[in-house]
C-alpha cells in the first residue's frame, strides 16, 4: 500500500479487487485513478492503474462502425458457478482435457503452441456448471502478452503437466516465473479446503492476483506410475493438490468437479416463489459464508436493496424460518425472498 492513501482510495481498491465482470471492474479502476493521492510516492502506482484502464478500455471497446472489432476478445466472460483455467507448458494435453470435460472444439495438435487464443466450454457437475477456459502454452521463453489480462476474471487455475514428460522439472518453475512477472501467483490454498485465509501479508498490490491451483497430471497413459506426481512434487518443493488423469483415457477425470465443488466452497441455494414448490433444476451458486444477501444479489438488484427477509428450508434451520438478510446459507437450502 503506497503512503497516504484516502480512505475513499482504499474503499475503490477494495471494490476493484472484489469485482469480477470486466466491466465493473473498468469502473473501479477509474474510481481508483480518480482517488488516488496524485504525489510521488504514488506514480507507480498511478501509471498501473492508467494502463489497465487503457487495456480493459480496448478489450470493451464496441466494434467498430460496419466492420470488425480490430482484434480478438483477449476476456472471458465468467459464467457458471466459477471460471477455472488451463494453465501449461506446451503439448501438456490442456487442449484435449478441455475437449474431453466440456465436449469443445478447441483445436488439438501433436505440434507445441497450437493453442492462439482462449476457449471457454462448461464442465457440467451434478445441477451445476463450471466454466473451463482452454489457453495458449506459457514456457519459459513465450507467455501471450495478455495472457495476464485473461486470467483477471478466473476463480482458479488447473496447471496442466504431461507426467510422461521429464521436461516438467524445468518447465513449471519457468512458467510460474513468467506468470509472476505479470503479478500472477499460483497458490496451493484452497478456500474450501484451508478456509479463508485472505490474502498473504504481501499482498499490498492491488494488481497482485493470487490464483487457488490444482496439478493437473495429464498423459497418465504413458507413465502408469501413480507415485509419479508426487515425486514431481517433492523435486519442485510443490504443494498444490494434485489429480493423475488421462485426456486419452479419460481415467480420472471424473474426480475433477467434485474436487472444484469443495475446493472452491460452492454452495448451491433453490429459490422458490412464495406459495409455489422450490425451482429445483436451477441452483443459485455462492461460496461457503455467503448469506442470504448474496443469494439476493444474484436473483436482482431490486431484491438486493429491498430485501427485508426470507424463509429457508434447509439443514441449518426448521422449515419455512424466518431469517435475516445476513443469514448464511448452505448447500441444498431453498430461499424464499421477501421484500
Ligand atoms: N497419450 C496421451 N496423449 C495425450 C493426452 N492428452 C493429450 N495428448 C496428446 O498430446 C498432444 C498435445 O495435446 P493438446 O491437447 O493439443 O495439448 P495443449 O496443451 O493444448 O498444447 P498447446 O495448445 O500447444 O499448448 C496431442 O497429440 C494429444 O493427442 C493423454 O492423456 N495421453
Ligand atoms: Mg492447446
Amino acid at each position: 500500500m503506497p503512503t497516504n492513501v484516502t480512505a475513499e482510495y482504499k474503499k475503490a481498491e477494495d471494490a476493484f479487487r472484489k469485482a469480477r465482470e470486466p466491466r465493473e471492474r473498468l469502473e473501479c479502476l477509474r474510481e481508483m485513478m480518480r482517488t488516488i493521492p496524485k504525489h510521488k510516492g504514488t506514480e507507480h502506482l498511478q501509471a498501473d492503474i492508467k494502463s489497465r484502464i487503457k487495456q480493459l478500455t480496448e478489450e470493451l471497446s464496441a466494434p467498430k462502425k460496419g466492420g470488425r472489432r480490430s482484434g480478438p476478445s483477449y476476456v472471458v466472460r465468467a459464467e457458471g458457478a466459477a471460471q477455472v483455467c488451463l494453465v501449461g507448458p506446451p503439448n501438456a494435453g490442456k487442449s484435449s482435457l478441455h475437449a474431453r470435460l466440456t465436449g469443445s472444439h478447441t483445436e488439438i495438435g501433436p505440434y507445441p503452441f497450437t493453442t492462439h487464443l482462449p476457449v471457454p466450454g462448461m464442465l457440467p457437475h451434478e445441477d451445476i456448471h463450471f466454466q473451463l477456459v482452454d489457453l495458449p502454452p506459457v514456457s519459459g521463453e513465450f507467455i501471450e502478452p495478455w495472457l495476464g489480462a485473461t486470467l483477471q476474471t478466473a476463480d482458479a487455475v488447473l496447471l496442466v503437466i504431461d507426467v510422461s514428460d521429464p521436461g516438467c522439472v524445468e518447465q513449471i518453475p519457468a512458467l510460474m516465473k513468467r506468470l509472476e512477472e505479470k503479478k500472477v501467483f499460483l497458490r496451493e490454498h484452497w478456500p474450501g479446503l484451508h478456509g479463508e485465509t485472505g490474502n498473504p501479508p504481501e499482498a499490498d498490490d492491488p494488481f497482485r492476483l493470487d490464483l487457488p491451483t490444482l496439478l493437473i497430471a495429464n498423459k497418465s497413459d504413458l507413465d502408469p506410475d501413480p507415485g509419479e506426481v508426487e515425486v514431481l512434487k517433492e523435486l519442485l518443493g510443490l504443494r498444490f493438490p494434485a489429480l493423475t488423469v488421462s485426456a486419452e483415457s479419460g481415467a480420472g477425470l471424473e474426480q475433477l468437479g467434485p474436487f472444484l465443488f469443495r475446493a472452491l466452497g460452492i454452495v448451491r441455494v433453490y429459490t422458490k416463489a412464495p406459495g409455489k414448490p422450490a425451482d429445483q433444476d436451477k441452483p443459485f451458486t455462492v461460496r461457503r459464508g455467503d448469506t442470504v444477501l448474496d443469494v439476493a444479489r444474484l436473483v436482482h438488484q431490486e431484491f438486493a436493496r429491498d430485501l427485508k427477509f426470507a424463509r429457508m428450508w434447509g439443514k441449518g434451520v426448521f422449515d419455512g424460518q424466518q431469517t435475516g438478510p445476513e443469514h448464511p446459507v448452505e448447500d441444498g437450502d431453498v430461499v424464499e425472498l421477501h421484500m
